[in-house]
């Protein structure tokens, strides 16, 4: 049975109101939240990893200026979201302790090895692309903070999704090596890239809350084939194939139909089986470690700011 104050919370979000820090909210909304905008947050900061270990790597000062403005965008990001978490009265520091400790999950994506400069582009072009099709109706979900964050976000993850097409094209158009280098890579991150949305509408269980309440506009499934569908003429525009033999055009919708996605690697991945789970969090526990003195210097400083001046 719905309270009063439940009531008038659903008829807010069915009128498209934004909600606010202030605002009165059921407590599954916010924990919902809590647990969608912190793993969103740590997806950045760890998706930070497989690309920064090419920084020093790309294959020319262009290419690296752009990785590095990339990598710094996924860190400015990661901070947006830690906000809008703080916004809900959850700190920071508890947030990515929860992620050191390994309790907290991130994306599926960020625990595949970028063994090739390929990769790197598959990162831009596939993940800031399925990125971009999650992360625009977020935009206007109904909690104002995250809604606001999404909407700069998206922008960067824009010029992410391109430099990531620019980057394959160009190895398209090389030698037979470069080409095949793309072709492996492509291989290597289709099928990840289909996971990202999320498991199927019939094995989702927040999706319908989420989206009674505005926290998600559209299912995952939904999401996945509006990805499929822009992405699939993309590669085929570039004489790439996709790794899916049974993916083909249904005349009857329009759509691309899929072969079936292997759900038990996704499984396996986000309970921290994948390839890279151990590596990708040591490597920031190291960081928080090496990131002491920083953390120190920087409370000092503040409490020093906090003492009055005298003259
Ligand atoms: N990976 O009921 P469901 C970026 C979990 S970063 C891991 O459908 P929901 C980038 C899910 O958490 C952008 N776990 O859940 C950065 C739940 O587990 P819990 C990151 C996944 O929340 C650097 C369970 O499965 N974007 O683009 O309704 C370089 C059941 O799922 C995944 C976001 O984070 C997954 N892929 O829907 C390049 C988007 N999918 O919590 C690029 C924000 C599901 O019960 N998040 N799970 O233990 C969302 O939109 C939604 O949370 C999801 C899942 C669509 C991902």
């Amino acid at each position: 049975q719905s309270t009063a104050l439940e009531v008038a919370f659903q008829t807010r979000i069915d009128r498209g109101d934004k909600i606010e820090p202030q605002d009165w909210m059921p407590g599954g909304y916010r924990s919902t939240l809590l647990r969608q905008i912190s793993q969103h947050a740590h997806s950045e900061y760890v998706g930070m990893l497989p690309e920064g270990f090419w920084i020093t790597r790309a294959p020319s000062l262009h290419r690296k200026c752009v990785l590095l403005a990339k990598v710094q965008d996924e860190a400015g990001h990661a901070q947006y979201l830690y906000s809008a978490l703080e916004s809900l009265g959850m700190d920071r520091d508890v947030a990515y302790q929860e992620l050191l400790a390994g309790r907290a999950k991130y994306l599926n994506i960020f625990n595949y090895p970028a063994l090739t400069w390929a990769d790197v582009g598959m990162i831009g072009w596939l993940t800031d692309g399925a990125a971009i099709v999650n992360q625009v109706p977020l935009s206007r979900g109904s909690y104002g903070p995250y809604a606001r964050a999404m909407v700069r976000i998206c922008q960067e993850e824009s010029f992410h999704h391109r430099q990531g097409f620019d980057l394959i094209r160009v190895l398209v158009e090389g030698t037979p090596e470069q080409r095949l280098m793309a072709q492996q890579a492509l291989d290597r991150w289709w099928w990840p890239t289909l996971m990202v949305f999320g498991p199927p509408d019939a094995d989702s269980p927040h999706s319908q809350q989420s989206m009674k309440w505005g926290i998600k506009l559209y299912s995952n499934d939904t999401l996945r084939q509006k990805f499929i569908d822009q992405t699939v003429p993309q590669i085929h525009y570039l004489g790439l194939s996709v790794p899916d033999p049974a993916l083909h055009l249904d005349p009857q919708t329009g759509h691309y139909q899929s072969g079936p996605i292997d759900w038990s690697e996704f499984r396996r991945v986000i309970m921290g089986e994948g390839q890279c789970n151990q590596h990708r969090l040591n490597s920031r526990r190291e960081s928080w470690r090496q990131g002491a003195w920083v953390r120190e210097a920087a409370a000092c400083h503040a409490a020093k700011q906090a003492v009055p001046h005298k003259e």
